[in-house]
């Protein structure tokens, strides 16, 4: 009784609702990732990043610092670094600070507080960089503001967060990239495939904090889509399917249940899964084929000596 009536206490966000329903009703129910990043999940997000297990963000972070200081060697001065996913500006300072002529700084995010706080940071940390936050789903055309527009260009992904598109979706953020960054060079951060020794651990630590960022997603529902879902009634499942190259993230009903979202009743039978991420590993071919197939070469390609990681830099075909 309680606990409904703190439930009727919030509001529905018909976004949230919307993109929930959207898979929880189809046969095989899915969730989209994005909805895994509301200020809880960035937090749950943070913590992975910092996890022994999850190799990803330190393993780029030591390439970083080869690859800033190798790319890009005769980049006009006066250039805009463009970041896809901007809410946090670590990754991006170690090519700022390496590649003095990139003097503007333009974070592309939907997290507009996140945005706020870069821009005051980078404010009080870099005085003479040029901070130009723009709040925009990166994987829909987004215009950048034209002081910007005007300067040379460099794209910057990092992360492998290109891994969480299915291959349609990065086939189509590629191609809408080339343009928005008027076929200027894109550095791209793309995990490797590897023995699942590796990957599975990654995706499901000792810790659990794997298994509470994934849980996160019903404790959102909850709060925000009028659901009734009991989280522990599901537990994380981390799969890597290899015809596909990619983890998958699952969560998985306990027993029969019954959970109800925005009024909508959905049935749940024992062992069947929500599937709520797919994270894809390209090898460096494979990724240079895609990258082709959307106007761009791979002009140059870095891996740690552990062949964990990777990171391309792309320039436009034909420019
Ligand atoms: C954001 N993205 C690149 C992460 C990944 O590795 O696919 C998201 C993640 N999911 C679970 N752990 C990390």
């Amino acid at each position: 009784m309680a606990a409904n009536a703190a439930r009727r206490a919030h509001a529905i966000d018909p976004v949230v609702a919307e993109a929930a329903l959207s898979g929880l009703l189809a046969a095989r129910k899915t969730l989209p990732p994005k909805l895994f990043y509301d200020d809880e999940g960035c937090r749950l997000f943070r913590e992975i990043t910092r996890l022994p297990e999850y190799y990803p963000t330190r393993t780029e972070l030591a390439l970083l610092r080869t690859v800033a200081a190798e790319a890009l060697p005769d980049l006009p001065p006066g250039s805009a670094l463009v970041e896809y996913g901007g809410s946090d500006e670590t990754k991006a300072l170690y090519v700022l600070d390496a590649i003095p002529q990139l003097q503007t700084y333009v974070p592309v995010d939907v997290a507009a507080g996140a945005l706020v706080q870069v821009a005051s940071r980078l404010h009080r940390s870099r005085p003479g960089l040029a901070v130009y936050p723009v709040v925009a789903d990166f994987l829909e055309p987004f215009a950048l503001p034209r002081s910007v527009r005007t300067r040379p260009l460099v794209g910057f992904f990092p992360g492998s967060t290109i891994g969480n598109l299915d291959p349609a979706h990065a086939t189509q953020f590629l191609s809408t990239a080339r343009w928005s960054l008027s076929d200027g060079p894109f550095l791209i951060g793309v995990d490797l495939p590897k023995d699942a020794a590796i990957l599975l651990p990654a995706y499901d630590d000792a810790q659990g904090t794997t298994a509470a960022f994934n849980r996160n997603l019903l404790h959102r529902l909850n709060r925000e889509a009028g659901a009734d879902f009991d989280p522990e009634g599901f537990t994380h499942r981390a799969v890597w399917n290899a015809r596909q190259s990619r983890i998958e993230m699952h969560l998985v009903s306990q027993e029969p249940q019954v959970v109800h979202v925005a009024g909508h009743r959905i049935s749940f039978a024992a062992g069947e899964t929500i599937h709520t991420e797919n994270s894809y590993k390209y090898g460096v071919a494979e990724f240079a084929a895609l990258a082709a197939s959307c106007g761009w070469a791979s002009a140059r390609v870095w891996t740690d000596a552990e062949q964990l990681f990777s990171m391309h830099l792309l320039s436009a075909r034909g420019s």
